[in-house]
């Protein structure tokens, strides 16, 4: 016989699961938010935490909690939306499990089991933030942070962030390859695998970085091409979206989902992050690049595109939004999953032609209070001058 708790969190998991969402009263024009978060981690199974049997679960105890789920990559499949999600247990390791929905707003549901990776990385102790790649060789890749102990120095907390990759055709089936090289980035976080071969090769967005944490002298997102995706390798990465000062990228920048092919150029969704005496914040923001040379800029509206709003400011590591997927549907709706503080996910929507617009007409960043301001004044005359005529 079943716990009686068992039925009562039955009840509220499924509760949870059929609630429906809706737009919440936010306004900006470029996207809707909504009033409910699509995955908390209330909406892991019961099967994945507790021991259902009273005989050796006597209290009907959580053995193997889960503390958040979150950075969750994003893939459209036979008309249903799918996110591998993040989800980390109260141990502080993360996994990786599939979430399925029909609408992609509401009803998210994990699938029975987690992810089990293949373990060809003895060395490796966590995994997470898998961007989905719909490639045009025929399989989905799954690009994620491989993260293990750095020995070389005598430090307990000190790690190496390199680039995993898996590839699947549904999600079930796992074949891990061999973890990215960038021959002149010690680390890698926030790799992006890009849908289309360029000159023949495959082509990744990375993270050039120094150190864990730092990024150091890594520049902005990097972008790199390599002969051989079950061995990859690139010897050179060149700078696409460059950190500024004084910009929401000051600290640093990392690619987020896989950008979007529209008429006008690629476009991704990043994430930014600057510094504050309450520490460092996250927002994402957008960028434009050239449809026949994707390391060439050519749009960057100013600052940033979404920031941590309300409830979504708090959390395990507050005052933070990250997103590493989105679904652009071929009607040109685009769902845009992002988790707020390293604790939920969220979905914003918008349409392909408003974040055409958005990318190509908002002014880019002057960098400079006083032509801020000039940018202002210019807009403000304009709008007198307009309402005028009405
Ligand atoms: O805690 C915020 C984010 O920090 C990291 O991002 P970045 O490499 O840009 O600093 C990632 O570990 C991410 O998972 C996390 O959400």
């Amino acid at each position: 016989m079943l716990h009686e708790q068992y039925y009562k969190e039955l009840e509220k998991l499924e509760a949870l699961i059929a609630r429906k969402n809706k737009k919440s009263d936010f306004y900006n024009g470029i996207y809707d938010r909504y009033e409910n978060p699509v995955l908390t981690r209330e909406m892991i199974p019961l099967t994945w935490k507790y021991d259902l049997n009273p005989e050796t679960n006597p209290y009907f105890m959580e053995r193997l909690g889960v503390n958040a789920v979150m950075n969750s990559g994003a893939i459209e499949l036979n008309g249903k939306f799918y996110l591998v999600v993040r989800i980390e247990g109260n141990d502080r390791k993360s996994f990786f499990g599939v979430a399925e929905s029909d609408n992609g707003i509401d009803g998210f549901r994990f699938w029975d089991k987690p992810i089990l990776l293949p373990d060809t990385c003895p060395e490796e102790t966590n995994v997470y933030d898998m961007r989905l790649t719909k490639h045009e060789d025929g399989w989905i890749y799954g690009v994620f942070c491989s993260e293990s102990k750095d020995k070389s120095v005598n430090d307990l907390s000190a790690a190496v962030a390199a680039a995993g990759i898996v590839r699947t055709k549904d999600l079930k089936t796992w074949e891990r390859l061999d973890n990215l090289k960038t021959l002149n980035s010690p680390q890698q976080r926030n790799v992006v695998l890009h849908p289309e071969f360029i000159n023949g090769k495959y082509a990744f967005y990375t993270r050039p970085m120094d150190d864990f944490i730092d990024t150091g002298s890594g520049g902005g997102i990097g972008f790199g091409l390599c002969d051989d995706i079950t061995h990859a390798v690139i010897d050179e990465e060149i700078i696409t979206s460059q950190r500024k000062y004084h910009t929401i990228t000051e600290v640093k920048n990392g690619a987020g989902a896989v950008p979007i092919k529209t008429e006008k150029g690629w476009i991704h969704v990043a994430h930014g992050v600057r510094n504050t005496a309450a520490g460092l914040r996250y927002v994402l923001y957008v960028f434009a690049t050239d449809l026949n040379d994707p390391t060439k800029v050519i749009a960057e509206p100013s600052g940033f595109f979404l920031a941590p709003l309300g409830r979504e400011r708090v959390g395990d590591v507050s005052n933070v939004v990250f997103t590493n997927g989105l679904i652009a549907r071929e009607n040109g709706d685009v769902y845009i999953y992002y988790a707020s503080s390293d604790t939920r996910m969220h979905v914003a929507t918008t349409t392909v032609d408003k974040l055409i617009d958005y990318a190509f007409n908002t002014p880019s960043d002057p960098l400079r209070s006083v032509e801020c301001v000039a940018q202002r004044i210019e807009l403000i005359d304009k709008n007198l001058e307009f309402l005028k005529q009405q």
